[in-house]
This record gives C-alpha cells, sequence and structure tokens, in this order.
C-alpha cells in the first residue's frame, strides 16, 4: 500500500485529523525498517531462530548469563547503527501523540518523540539483577558482557528490559493506562499484539470507545478490533497518514 489516494489511507487520515487525543502504540515493526530485528516474523525474527524464555526471562538468565549477554550485545550493535525511519520521524512531526512503545531501542526518543512511554524498558542502559538500584548507561558500540554489580557486587548487571514472568515498569504502566482511557484513537503500529499485558491496552482503547487504526505488514490478533487496517510498511503509511510524506 503505497498510494496516498487509496481510499483506506484517506479514510484513515480523515479519521485522524479529527481526532483531539491521539495516541500511538507500536512494536518491533516501526523499527524493523531501520534495521533492528523483530521478534515473531517468520524466517528472520528472533524468536523463529531463539527459545524467547532462554534469552528474555529470569530463568534464563540465572541458568546462561553469558548467552543472554552476548545476545543483547548483538543486538545493542545493530541498533547503534540504526537510525530513525520515515515512520518515526513521522511519528515525531506529531507532538500532539502520546507514544506507548512496547519497543526497548531509542529511536523513537532520537526521532524527537518526548511524550514516550516504554512499556518494556530500555535496552541502552544496565540494571543490578538484585535490585540494589544500580543503573547505567550502555556505550551500543562496544557494550560489556556479564559483570558484577558495582555498587552492591551482586551478580549481576542486566538490560533494563522487562523479561517473560517480570512485571512492567509500574510508572510507564500507569502512564499507558491513563493515556489509553483518554485517547480517542489509537495507531496501533507494526506490534503482532500478542505479549500482555501491553496488548490489553488495544482492547481497553477499543472498549473505552477510541478508533483503532492498524498498521502492520500483516493482520494480527488485534485486527478483529480494527476500525481502520492499513496493511504495509510503517515507514511508507505513517508518513502518508500523518502528512508528512
Ligand atoms: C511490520 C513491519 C513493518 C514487521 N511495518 N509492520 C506463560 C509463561 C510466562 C508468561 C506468560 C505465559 N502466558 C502469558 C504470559 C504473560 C507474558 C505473555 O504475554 N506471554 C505471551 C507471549 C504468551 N507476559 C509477560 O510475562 C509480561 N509480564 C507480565 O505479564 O507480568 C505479570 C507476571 C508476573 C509474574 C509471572 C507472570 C506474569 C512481560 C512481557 C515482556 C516481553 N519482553 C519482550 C523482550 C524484552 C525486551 C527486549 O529485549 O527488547 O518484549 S518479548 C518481545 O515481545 C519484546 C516486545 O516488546 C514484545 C512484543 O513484540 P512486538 O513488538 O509485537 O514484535 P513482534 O515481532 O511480535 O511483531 C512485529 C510485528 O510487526 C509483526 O506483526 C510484523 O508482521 C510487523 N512488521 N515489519 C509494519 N516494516
Amino acid at each position: 500500500m503505497n498510494d496516498p489516494h487509496d481510499e483506506r489511507i484517506i479514510l484513515a487520515s480523515r479519521a485522524i485529523a479529527k481526532s483531539q487525543n491521539p495516541c500511538c502504540f507500536s512494536g518491533a515493526g516501526l523499527s524493523a525498517p531501520s534495521g533492528v530485528g523483530t521478534f515473531r516474523d517468520p524466517g528472520d525474527g528472533w524468536w523463529s531462530r531463539h527459545d524467547p524464555m532462554k534469552l528474555a526471562s529470569p530463568d534464563g538468565f540465572a541458568e546462561d548469563p553469558e548467552l543472554v549477554m552476548k545476545w543483547y550485545a548483538a543486538r545493542r550493535i545493530q541498533m547503534a547503527h540504526a537510525q530513525p525511519n520515515a515512520g518515526h520521524l513521522a511519528l515525531a512531526c506529531r507532538p500532539d501523540i502520546i507514544q506507548i512503545t512496547q519497543n526497548t531501542d531509542d529511536l523513537l526518543k532520537r526521532a524527537g518523540c518526548d511524550r514516550l512511554i516504554q512499556l518494556h524498558g530500555d535496552i541502552t542502559s544496565d540494571r543490578c539483577h538484585g535490585n540494589c538500584g544500580h543503573v547505567e548507561h550502555v556505550d551500543m558500540s562496544n557494550p560489556s558482557l556479564n559483570r558484577y554489580c558495582p555498587a552492591c557486587s551482586v551478580w549481576g548487571m542486566r538490560p533494563t528490559v522487562t523479561w517473560f514472568g517480570e512485571s512492567l515498569p509500574t510508572a510507564a504502566w500507569a502512564l499507558a493506562e491513563e493515556a489509553t482511557l483518554n485517547c480517542d484513537l489509537m495507531l496501533v503500529v507494526g506490534t503482532s499484539a500478542v505479549v500482555y499485558p501491553a496488548a490489553a491496552l488495544i482492547e481497553l482503547a477499543s472498549r473505552a470507545g477510541a478508533t483503532i487504526v492498524i498498521i502492520n505488514s500483516e493482520s494480527t490478533a488485534a485486527t478483529p478490533l480494527a476500525d481502520h487496517e492499513l496493511i504495509g510498511s510503517a515507514e511508507e503509511i505513517l508518513p502518508m497518514l500523518l502528512g508528512s510524506g
């Protein structure tokens, strides 16, 4: 879908123009055109090649911390070389749109989005797994591997992200629920919408009467909730929808 005169684009653009309080809920597909891997795309998604419980869970970290930190190092280096794409930039041109993202990369931030809620944390820092509260910024082009916490000497430092079985950051979740309940339109961009509780925000917005506009390269678990579904790449569709393309 790359024609701004496509009727589906026109109708969705009108809904966005009418909205008083839009928000955006995004996932890995937003950053995919920047060269950042998704999780569930068949073939090249991380989870089609690796067991998520071994790489993104506290048990996986306890079992093989070296494997986990090597995987994060590879992703961090990939992200260090990535630049915000036209989708991130189109969203940044609309400061009225609150950004709720599952992405842990900093591409929305680097594009200029200030109203950003990161539900699954921030991969650009490490924190103490022993919960002493110590947090350190990571050099994304040269990330360190396993080490003890320099503040409390407990094993070990780990990415400040949310793994399976861990609760989402409390403040981020509260802000996301508030933004969802207050919005009258939610853009849902580049997410398979299968990871909870994040995906429940789409249901919450829909139940509260918001218009749901999905932009994704394929239909997803959230398709039944869509008032408008635009199948294609976020980097092409977002600039057309938001008037920056
Ligand atoms: C494009 C595109 C383009 C591509 N344009 N589109 C059984 C056991 C354990 C837990 C559970 C369980 N059953 C349920 C749970 C709960 C669990 C869960 O939801 N599991 C389901 C998957 C089954 N959730 C949790 O555990 C959460 N915590 C929680 O529930 O706490 C309460 C609790 C406490 C104690 C015990 C149990 C529960 C935490 C979830 C944490 C998710 N973490 C990850 C990785 C960490 C972050 C990181 O390292 O970066 O977060 S997993 C991964 O999935 C990542 C993502 O943020 C998240 C969502 O993925 P996303 O963004 O949707 O990506 P994809 O790849 O799935 O989809 C991309 C889409 O884009 C595709 O549709 C493409 O087609 C599309 N696309 N290119 C447009 N150019």
